[in-house]
């Protein structure tokens, strides 16, 4: 079996005017479907980030790919997947997708979930069961939660029903959460910081736990908008609302921050993990994080991890470590969806709900044959089916490839939207606070 046509296809999805460190999110968020089918006539698809930098990666791996038997996917790996050695990959400046030096990994990961998609299907078994068996049979995902600007996303006759409405208060964040936890059933609930003042970022996740009580986990993440002095600020404030299955994310920039912070929370007695998906995102981040102690769970992700089988290495070294392992999210379609329940479920010590942009997206821009992913108590069950266990609508894929074609940008850029409509002079600046 050989692998002899690729096809890609740049796409378009509402997205509302969420807000994070970053900036604004733009009323579409970018992504990619790809396409493969093998000679025997099996298809196997998967999602990648949207852009133009992913759709060169994609464009560079492509004759790398055509004419490969689907099952060996290490030479590619070796020569092409592999990230470098040196340079700066971490998320400090650049969100996640838009860091060139892990474009190929990223084109990678899309190959690799496509193929893993095509053996599923030609051996008749779901795609955690060719990864050793799974861990567990759905895959606990968290209410991610965002400070947002009124509007549901898209543009024009385009424009999205505005499910959630402004939430830029801890009293409309409360509301947000209840409404998607009543909705989707999660039991992990995760907020997006860095962009009110300190105070009311914690005043909110006082709220969400005087809301939800302890049982719900809490976690919160600025994306690097604090000092060290701030986010120890915030730890020692935070302290009884962040145990108990919660962690403080990316507090503030680089690892040697991260360090410090954790030594001054240590010294004041509060034990408080530190995760990261901004300074830790490969496998070379991980003896210098370890080492320092700078970060207790790694935020992994098929996606710019190098796909599904690295979360699952990834999972298995902190197992080792001792460091906890947890799952990052951007804007996604349901095909990423099912490649992050599968790597889930394949990955034994993921204790965490992992992280889903997937309730900000709605069934209008759904690419799944029969609609969106469904949720079952905040979890995506694996589906009794070969492979990644879905289908593309390819009509529905045409529709929101054409929007993509009509856009005038060609790269997420949250900072220029800020400046579009929040204040001309906005700049991001770490620490903000
Ligand atoms: O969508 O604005 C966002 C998030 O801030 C995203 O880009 C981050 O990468 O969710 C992510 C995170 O956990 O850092
Ligand atoms: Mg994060």
């Amino acid at each position: 079996m050989r692998i002899s046509s690729f096809s890609i296809h740049p796409v378009a999805v509402a997205d509302p005017p969420l807000r994070s460190s970053y900036g604004r999110h733009a009323p579409y968020a970018l992504r990619t479907i790809l396409v493969l089918q093998t000679t025997g006539g099996l298809t196997g698809i998967s999602e990648a980030h949207g852009g133009d930098g992913s759709l060169a990666a994609l464009e560079a791996i492509k004759p790398m790919v055509l004419g490969m038997d689907p099952f060996q996917m290490h030479a590619l790996w070796m020569g092409w997947g592999r990230p470098e050695a040196s340079g700066d990959r971490s998320q400090t400046w650049l969100v996640p997708g838009e860091n060139p030096r892990d474009a190929r990994t990223r084109a990678f990961a899309a190959v690799e979930a496509a193929c893993l998609d095509i053996i599923g299907k030609a051996v008749g078994k779901p795609v955690c069961d060719l990864l050793g068996g799974r861990a567990r049979d759905a895959a606990p995902f968290s209410a991610y939660l965002f400070y947002k600007h009124g509007g549901g996303g898209g543009l024009g006759g385009d424009a999205r029903e505005d499910e959630y409405g402004e939430c830029l208060t801890p009293e409309s964040m409360v509301r947000q959460c209840r409404q998607m936890v009543d909705f989707y059933g999660f039991q992990e609930i995760k907020l997006k910081g860095g962009v009110l003042e300190p105070e009311l970022e914690i005043e909110t996740i006082r709220q969400l736990m005087h809301a939800f009580g302890p049982k719900y986990p809490l976690r919160i993440d600025p994306n690097c908008a604090w000092s060290v002095e701030t986010s120890v600020h915030v730890g020692i404030s935070l302290q009884e609302e962040l145990s108990g299955g919660g962690y403080l994310e990316d507090p503030t920039a680089g690892m040697e921050g991260m360090a410090e912070v954790r030594r001054r929370l240590l010294a004041d007695g509060i034990e408080t993990p530190l995760a990261s998906n901004v300074a830790v995102t490969g496998f070379d981040d991980i003896l210098p994080a370890w080492q320092s102690d700078a970060v207790q769970v790694v935020l992994s992700d098929p996606h710019y991890w190098g796909g599904i089988r690295n979360v699952q290495r990834l999972s298995d070294l902190c197992e080792h470590l001792g460091v906890g392992v947890s799952m990052h999210s951007n804007n996604h379609l349901g095909v990423s969806m099912m490649i992050m329940a599968h790597a889930c479920c394949v990955s034994p010590a993921m204790h965490f709900a992992c992280d889903t942009h997937y309730p900000w997206q709605t069934e209008q821009d759904e690419v799944l044959a029969g609609g969106r992913v469904k949720f079952k108590q905040g979890a995506v069950v694996i589906p009794d089916k070969p492979g990644l266990g879905i289908e593309l609508d390819m009509d529905q894929v045409a529709r929101i490839e054409e929007r993509y074609h009509k856009l005038p940008f060609r790269k997420r850029d949250d900072a220029e939207e800020m400046r579009r409509h929040v204040d001309p002079n906005w700049q991001r600046v770490l620490p903000r606070w």
